[in-house]
Order: structure tokens, then C-alpha cells, then sequence
């Protein structure tokens, strides 16, 4: 990668993007929302286009000398309705949270109601938690997964849906593992007249691969990040029914962004092009049986996984039979060179500060290249360093074994 420009401009932005390439390349990563783009998404990204203005839409721009932008955009929207099989995408959301925001304002007012997944169950912030504004704006319920199964309990959806009548019903999740029944979510919606937004953040890969089932057809609105199992810059997306168009779009500019991020939207559009090719549902393939492979491992070596197992890219690796908390099992991990996150489990006692679990995910590790026999290997590595977090020579020699792996598999030639 050329950097000699922010070398002799700027050392220290230098000094630490070296680092951090260093970081990636050196680091198992399993957190679960993370990825490594491509080349080709990182040119689009570090493109001129971040020197553009461009508030509006295609062909009805505020600013002159959109042509080439129109063309980059059509193109992403293009591409991204035949990947979902959407009526209608806007891309120009800067995050997940925003493309969340301009659903809700599309169709809502302050004070109407929302049912979303609890984020202390593996929900988002922005489906209703009291510190975001959807809790500070809207009446919000929540419902959770089941103490003995893990999985979403569909009966409780239903009574708190039947019981509040909530406008909008969120369905989508950051730490949960199992499929998602997106049309009895849609059925329970009708029943009580609410919207049903599904937030596919972390499975949109999964979804326009095919390997989970889309909610396109049972919902009003899908919103999404571009940049878990996706591949793409970080950014987001909606998508909607035909008659919601212009509400979303109004909702997103000028409702409550200004001009959109030229750039990102290119890097978007090339890799929603990536993802209609071929390779990219081999790859989800992979992120799939990597992650059965690494909650297999842990399992096979005293690890509870909540829910037992998992059918997408994720795991919560629940160390209630462990002496150790999540946060410590994070610090441990990061010193022998394998970065996760600390994840509250369902029910956890212990505060999200600390946690009783770890959440592990496979798109970064399946994009550099490992197999099912690395995430065995991984599993091993994980387990004996959660067992001996304070052993200082195991850590070192654990360390040993992550960089070995990585080498074996870079994240980018010649980077
Ligand atoms: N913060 C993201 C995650 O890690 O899952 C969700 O937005």
C-alpha cells in the first residue's frame, strides 16, 4: 500500500497505520463484526471522491459536477437491489445506527412504541436501549431468548406485541447464533398492526448468499451495515418496499444527513459487486462452517456455547463453568494474540463491564484464508489460555503458535 504521502506529511498518523496493518496482519481476529475488505475496496474508499459534495439523489443533486458520483451510486443501488431482491435501496446511511434512525423517523413520531430485542439478550442500542435515543424518543419493550433454549422466544414476542401494540416491531441481533424465523416475526407484526424493520447487521452476507433465510419479503423495512459479513466499507443501507421510497429517502437526506459519503458509496457498490460473484458464497459457506468448527472445538473441550451451537457466523462462549470472567478471558486472549469481545450472555449476573462471556466470530478468519482445521487448532489455543490465563510462559508460547498461523496467511499481499 502507498503511504509515502502521510509518511513525509504526517509521522505520526504514519506511525500508527503501520501498527495497526502490523495488528491485523499479526492478530487472529474473531470479532464478530469485524472484516478484512479488499484491495479494490480499499482504493474505492481512499479514492477523490471523499472531495465531492453530492446532498440529494442521482440526478437531482444541490451541488454541480455530480455526474461521475450519479453513475457510482446507481450502480450501488443497482447492485444491491439484485443481491436482496430489493424494490428500493438507499445507500447513503453513513452507519447501521443512521440507517436505524431513518426508519424510524420515516414512519414514527416521539412516543410511539417499539419492540425490539433486548440488548442484554444480544440486541443493538439502536432497537430501544434506554442510553440511545431510540430510548429516549420512543416507549420501548423488549423481548428476549429463553433461559433453557437461548433461542428468540417467539411466544414471548407475541404476548408483548399483543400486549403493547407496539408501531415497530425491530427484529435483528449482534450476539445471537441461530437462524432468525423472519416471517412468523411478520406474522405476529400484522396481527397487531406494527411495521416490522429487520436489521440484518451482522447476516447480510449470509442472507444475499442465501445460506438464511431473507426477510425482504415478510418486511417493511431491512437495514443493514456493509461491513461485517458483507465485506464492504463500513457504512449502511436500507432497503423497502416501493411505497416507502420516498419516505426513506427523505428521511436519510435531508432528514438527518447532509451530503453523503461519495467515497464509501463506491466502495459499497464494488463490494456489493464482489458479492455477486460466485466466490463470495463459497466464502459465506466457509464463515459458516469455520464457526461450527470453532463452537465444535470449544465444546469438545469443556466450552458451553449458549444455545449449544450456532448456524451462522457467531458464538457466545458462555464461561459460567469457568473460573474467569469475560473481560479477564479478553485480556488473556489479547496477550497471546487473538482479539475478542467481552459479550454479557443472556441472564448474565455479572455487569456488561465484566461479562460471563466471550462472543467469537468467523468472517475476518475465513476472509484471510483459515479453514476448519486452523479454527480446531484455534479452539485448542483459546482453550488452554482461558484455563491458564496468568501462565506467562503458556501466553508466550501460545503467542508463538498465533503468529505462526498468521503468517501462514496474510491478510493482503505486499501490504
Ligand atoms: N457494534 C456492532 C457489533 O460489534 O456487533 C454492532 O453495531
Amino acid at each position: 500500500m502507498n503511504l509515502e504521502h502521510i509518511k513525509a506529511k504526517d509521522p505520526d498518523i504514519y506511525a500508527a497505520l503501520i501498527n495497526e496493518i502490523k495488528r491485523e496482519q499479526s492478530k487472529i481476529l474473531l470479532i464478530a463484526s469485524e472484516n478484512y475488505v479488499s484491495r479494490a475496496v480499499l482504493e474505492a474508499q481512499g479514492s477523490v471522491l471523499t472531495n465531492k459534495y453530492a446532498e440529494g439523489y442521482p440526478s437531482r443533486r444541490y451541488y454541480g459536477g455530480c455526474k461521475n458520483v450519479d453513475i457510482i451510486e446507481n450502480l450501488a443501488i443497482e447492485r444491491a437491489k439484485t443481491l436482496f431482491n430489493a424494490e428500493h435501496v438507499n445507500v447513503q446511511p453513513h452507519s447501521g445506527s443512521q440507517a436505524n434512525m431513518a426508519v424510524y423517523f420515516s414512519v414514527l413520531k416521539p412516543g410511539d412504541s417499539i419492540l425490539g430485542m433486548s440488548l442484554s439478550h444480544g440486541g443493538h442500542l439502536s432497537h430501544g436501549a434506554s442510553v440511545n435515543f431510540t430510548g429516549m424518543f420512543y416507549k420501548t419493550f423488549f423481548y428476549g431468548v429463553n433461559r433453557e433454549t437461548g433461542y428468540i422466544d417467539m411466544d414471548e414476542v407475541s404476548m408483548l406485541a399483543e400486549k403493547h401494540k407496539p408501531k415497530m416491531i425491530v427484529v435483528g441481533a449482534s450476539a445471537y447464533s441461530r437462524i432468525i424465523d423472519f416471517k412468523a416475526f411478520s406474522e405476529i407484526a400484522k396481527s397487531v398492526g406494527a411495521y416490522l424493520m429487520s436489521d440484518i447487521a451482522h447476516i447480510a452476507g449470509l442472507i444475499c448468499a442465501g445460506l438464511h433465510p431473507s426477510p425482504i419479503p415478510y418486511s417493511d423495512f431491512v437495514t443493514s451495515t456493509t461491513h461485517k459479513t458483507m465485506r464492504g466499507p463500513r457504512g449502511g443501507m436500507i432497503m423497502c418496499k416501493a411505497e416507502y421510497a420516498k419516505l426513506i429517502d427523505k428521511a436519510i437526506f435531508p432528514g438527518i444527513q447532509g451530503g453523503p459519503l461519495a467515497h464509501v458509496i463506491a466502495a459499497k457498490a464494488v463490494a456489493f459487486k464482489e458479492a455477486l460473484e460466485p466466490g463470495f458464497i463459497e466464502y459465506q459457506k466457509s464463515v459458516i462452517s469455520n464457526a461450527k468448527a470453532l463452537s465444535e472445538g470449544l465444546i469438545n473441550r469443556g466450552y458451553k456455547i449458549f444455545s449449544g451451537g450456532t448456524d451462522n457466523h457467531l458464538m457466545l462462549v458462555d464461561l459460567t463453568n469457568k473460573d474467569i470472567t469475560g473481560k479477564d478471558a479478553e485480556e488473556a486472549l489479547d496477550k497471546a494474540g487473538i482479539t475478542v469481545n467481552k459479550n454479557a450472555i443472556p441472564y448474565d449476573t455479572k455487569p456488561p463491564t465484566i461479562t460471563s462471556g466471550i462472543r467469537l466470530g468467523t468472517p475476518s478468519v475465513t476472509s484471510r484464508g483459515f479453514t476448519t482445521k486452523e479454527m480446531d487448532e484455534i479452539a485448542d489455543i483459546i482453550s488452554k489460555l482461558i484455563a491458564n490465563a496468568n501462565n506467562e510462559r503458556l501466553i508466550n508460547e501460545m503467542r508463538i503458535k498465533t503468529t505462526t498461523l498468521c503468517n501462514g496467511f496474510p491478510i493482503y499481499n505486499n501490504l
